[in-house]
């Protein structure tokens, strides 16, 4: 493969689709990653049209599916430079004591665990070859917990620690590790966490502009473009409303 290549989960929707069309346009061939493939396969029409391109479906939290995904991916396409593991959501919003426990396991298991399975099928190979770049979505409820935010939260601050840990272990191969922090993005997210209830999702973002997942893409595309010697290790991005995990100024538009 003549370009660098660019794997990136969670690039059916929101923060990941997004990154998969500002990384074509860096000049990054893609794989994109996530359960939806006719999502898969409707990003591969929107990318620039010299954009080297292959999809990989499975959920993050089969690991033999992660495993059989990588596996087969051809000869060519197997030197994956950047890797960004952005797949996740959040699922609920309850108190510690209400918390469905199956919502608790769907976040641990994909935001946590499945971001580790893909790591640790992507990452060796940056290993060996001593180059690469991972870029982990952690979140502001990585850095600040919130009311109800508990599990979700808990799972990112895993993000957070996971970063850091890896940035450590993988210093000796020079591979870049970083995280991006966004505070509220107006995705698909508020929809899945309130599993269907628009008008709930909706309401989170009232009363200010949000960040767009665009916002998020321009800052990851910024990041994998840098000169080797520089690493933006940790940014938390915010929309201008938002002070911190809980302070939001509504009055804003
Ligand atoms: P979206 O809901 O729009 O996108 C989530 C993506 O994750 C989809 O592509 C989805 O693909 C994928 N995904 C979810 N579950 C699985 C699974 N089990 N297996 C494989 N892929 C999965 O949300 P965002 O774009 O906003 O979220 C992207 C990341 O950003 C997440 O990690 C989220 O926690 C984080 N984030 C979001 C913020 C926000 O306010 N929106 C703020 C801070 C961080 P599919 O369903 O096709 O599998
Ligand atoms: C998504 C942002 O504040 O809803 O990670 O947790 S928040």
């Amino acid at each position: 493969m003549e370009k660098k290549i660019a794997c990136i989960t969670g690039a059916t929707s929101g923060i990941g689709w997004s990154t998969a069309i500002h990384l074509a346009k860096a000049g990054f061939a893609i794989i994109a990653c996530g359960r939806r493939i006719e999502r898969l396969e409707e990003l591969a029409k929107v990318l620039p049209p010299e954009t080297p391109y292959k999809y990989l479906s499975f959920d993050v939290r089969d690991q033999a599916a992660v495993n059989q995904a990588f596996e087969s991916l051809p000869m060519e396409w197997q030197e994956i430079e950047v890797l960004i593991n952005n797949a996740g959501n959040a699922h609920g919003l309850d108190t510690i004591d209400q918390g469905d426990v199956e919502d608790w396991d769907s976040m641990m298991d994909i935001n946590v665990k499945g971001l580790l399975y893909v790591s640790r099928k992507v990452i060796p190979g940056m290993v060996d070859r001593k180059s690469g770049q991972v870029i982990n979505i952690g979140s502001i409820a990585g850095k600040e917990v919130y009311p109800k935010g508990n599990v979700y939260c808990a799972s990112k601050y895993a993000v957070d620690a996971l970063t850091k840990s890896m940035r450590v272990d993988l210093n000796p191969y020079g591979i870049k590790v970083m995280g991006v922090h966004p505070g509220a993005v107006e995705t698909e997210f508020s929809l899945v966490r309130f599993k269907g209830d628009s008008d709930r999702a909706s309401g989170v973002y009232n009363g200010f502009d949000p960040l767009t997942a665009d916002d998020v893409a321009e800052i990851i595309a910024f990041a994998v473009t840098r000169p080797r010697h520089v690493v933006m290790a940790d940014v938390l991005l915010l929309p201008l409303a938002q002070a911190s995990a809980t302070v939001f100024n509504r009055n804003q538009t």
